[in-house]
């Protein structure tokens, strides 16, 4: 199977984790990214049996508008009961990296509010310890190099994201070389310092369940 095929997979075993939860009121978050966007076009299937949907960015609300889905401001909504959506990490605790597609602000506000967090990813996604990826930190942009000299204390090599303007109009840096063995309490030191908005860390709050794609189907892991 393709990396594609698998994403797909894990799309429609998304749509079935969730089924279960949708009427004529629900209202579900749904997230960024290639495996969110089969999630959307699956969820389609199901429009007329769900009042809509918060989205995580811009780009996933035009997709779901493309589609008919009644998008939702998430302050008229308060909590949804399951939010959907990718990552670019995940490891045994479910912890995971996310923002890669710059979306990670309004990925953490949603996944903040959601009861239920369900991650889709294929196998590629899945590591012992994060930071192989990149951690992205969204920054505020004239806090942009006293954060990366900061990220530097803790360990990390941060390169700016040239060109990329978040939907919140600020920067993005990326921490590489940044073997991460603490999630919960490097989410929180990155976080307390002036000038990051969020960074792409989901460990106080990871996934509770997770679909991953493989050659032999989904496993579902909680
Ligand atoms: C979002 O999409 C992100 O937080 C993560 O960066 C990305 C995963 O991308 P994809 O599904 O395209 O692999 O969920």
């Amino acid at each position: 199977m393709t990396q594609d095929e698998l994403k797909q997979a894990v799309a429609r075993a998304a749509l079935d984790e969730i089924r279960p939860l949708l009427n004529r009121d629900t209202i579900i978050g749904v997230g960024t990214g290639s495996t969110a966007n089969l999630f959307i076009d699956a969820l389609a299937e199901v429009k007329h049996d769900f009042a809509g949907a918060v989205a995580s960015s811009e780009a996933t609300a035009q997709r779901l508008k493309g589609h008919g889905i009644d998008v939702f401001e998430l302050n008229h909504v308060g909590t949804v009961p399951v939010y959907v959506d990718g990552a670019d990490e995940i490891d045994p605790r479910l912890a995971m990296i996310k923002g890669g597609g710059a979306a990670l602000t309004r990925e953490k506000i949603v996944a903040a509010c959601a009861e239920r967090f369900v991650c889709i990813a294929d196998g590629s996604k899945q590591v012992d310890i994060l930071g192989g990826f990149p951690l992205p930190v969204e920054v505020i942009p004239m806090a942009r190099s006293y954060v990366a000299r900061e990220l530097v204390k803790l360990g990390a090599d941060p390169v700016y994201r040239d060109g990329v303007l978040t939907d919140n109009g600020n920067r993005i840096l990326d921490c590489y070389n940044f073997l991460i063995e603490d999630p919960i309490t490097m989410e929180a030191r990155i976080n307390a310092i002036v000038g990051v908005v969020t960074n792409g860390l989901f460990a106080a709050r990871g996934a509770d369940v997770l679909l991953i794609g493989r050659e032999n189907g989904v496993e579902r892991i909680t």
